[in-house]
C-alpha cells in the first residue's frame, strides 16, 4: 500500500506548514518531527518505491544524502523551505519549492502554494518564525483586527517554543502530538477556544520567562552582559530564545547566555547589541564555536574557559557594518 510520510521541523513553522497541506489534502500520513534543533530528520524515513515523502522547514543541504537515497529508491519528494539548501538536485521525482528571501519562511511558501486556503494558520507559522511586521501586514489585509491577529502571534511564538529543549522530556507536549491536535482545526481561532494545551502553553513560555528575569547577571559592563543559567528544564527551553528577549529589552547591549551542560561543559549563546550587531561569530570561533553576525554559539566551552570567555566577550568591537569587525590578532590599522 502506498504510504504517505510528512517530515517537519517540530517548531511552528514546520508544523503550520505540514498541516496547511494535509487540511488542503488530507490523507492518514505519518509524521517525523522532532526537537527545534532535530535537522536531519529525512534520514529516519523509511520509505520505498511509490511512497511520497512531504518535507518542510528542513534545510536541504543538511537532509541531502538522505533525499538522493530515497529519490534513488523511486520515492517522489515535495520539498518546501527557507534555509541555506546549497545546490538543489534536479530530480524527475522531487518538486521543490525553496526560497531563501529574507521576509519568508516556510509556512508562507505553503500559503502561495496554496493560494492563501489557510492563512491563518500560515500567519501563525510566520509569527513562530519572527516574521511579525510581513504576518501583520497579511493579517490587515485579510480583515483580521489588532485583537485577532495579536492572538494568532501569541500562539505563533507559544507553539514555536514548545519545540525547544535538549530532550521530549523538556517539553511541554511531544510535538507530533501537538500537531495531531492542531489537525482537528482549519481555522486556528478555533484551536484557541477549544484546545486547553493552547493556554497551557502560553502559560508555560510565560513562566519560564519570569524565572529568567529574577535572574542578575554574572558580569556586566557599559557594553554587555553575561548571565550563568542552572542546568535545568525551563533553562534548557529558554536558552534558545532568551538572548532575543534580552536583545529586544537593551538593544544597545550585547548579551551572553551560558549553561551547564550534563558533560560538564558550557553551552553558550551570544548576542550581539542590536544596534552594532556584527561580531558574535567572530568572537565565538575562538572557541570551538560559530554563528552568524549577530548570533551565535559554542557547544562545549570548556568549563575552566569562562574566564578567558568573559575576557573575549568583554573586548569584542560590536560593529555596525561588517567590514569593520576585527579579528583576534589584527594589527590596529594606523
Ligand atoms: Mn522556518
Amino acid at each position: 500500500m502506498k504510504k504517505y510520510i510528512d517530515v517537519c521541523n517540530g517548531d511552528a513553522d514546520g508544523l503550520c506548514a505540514v498541516l496547511q497541506w494535509r487540511l488542503a489534502a488530507p490523507q492518514a500520513a505519518q509524521l517525523v518531527t522532532g526537537l527545534k534543533r532535530d535537522i536531519a530528520l529525512l534520514k529516519q524515513v523509511s520509505a520505498s518505491v511509490g511512497d511520497e515523502v512531504l518535507v518542510c522547514d528542513l534545510s536541504l543541504r543538511r537532509n541531502l544524502p538522505a533525499l538522493m537515497s530515497l529519490l534513488e529508491r523511486g520515492v517522489q519528494v515535495t520539498y518546501f523551505d527557507h534555509h541555506e539548501a546549497g545546490d538543489i538536485p534536479l530530480h524527475s521525482r522531487l518538486e521543490s519549492h525553496i526560497d531563501l528571501a529574507a521576509g519568508t519562511c516556510t509556512s508562507l511558501l505553503m500559503d502561495r502554494y496554496l493560494k492563501g486556503e489557510f492563512r491563518a494558520w500560515a500567519l501563525v507559522g510566520a509569527y513562530g518564525d519572527n516574521l511579525e511586521r510581513i504576518a501583520t501586514g497579511m493579517a490587515i489585509r485579510m480583515g483580521l483586527s489588532p485583537a485577532q491577529y495579536h492572538r494568532l502571534q501569541a500562539l505563533g511564538e507559544s507553539l514555536n517554543y514548545n519545540a525547544y529543549g535538549d530532550s521530549r522530556q523538556d517539553l511541554l507536549i511531544d510535538p507530533e502530538q501537538l500537531y495531531r491536535l492542531m489537525l482537528g482545526y482549519a481555522d486556528p481561532m478555533d484551536f484557541l477556544r477549544q484546545e486547553p494545551v493552547a493556554q497551557e502553553l502560553d502559560l508555560r513560555r510565560h513562566n519560564d520567562l519570569q524565572q529568567a528575569r529574577q535572574m542578575a547577571p554574572c558580569w556586566h559592563n557599559a557594553s554587555g552582559a553575561v548571565y550563568l543559567l542552572p542546568d535545568a528544564p525551563w533553562s534548557r527551553r529558554i536558552i534558545g530564545s532568551l538572548g532575543n528577549s534580552l536583545a529586544l529589552a537593551e538593544p544597545g547591549l550585547a548579551h551572553a547566555l551560558l549553561k551547564p551542560t550534563a558533560n560538564g561543559d558550557m553551552l553558550v549563546s551570544v548576542r550581539a547589541p542590536l544596534t552594532a550587531p556584527y561580531g558574535t561569530a567572530v568572537l565565538c570561533r575562538q572557541f570551538g564555536g560559530d554563528g552568524r553576525a549577530a548570533a551565535g554559539g559554542i557547544d562545549q566551552l570548556p568549563a575552566h574557559k569562562m574566564e578567558q570567555f568573559i575576557l573575549a566577550f568583554s573586548a569584542t568591537q560590536w560593529c555596525e557594518h561588517p567590514a569593520a569587525v576585527r579579528r583576534p590578532g589584527d594589527r590596529n590599522n594606523a
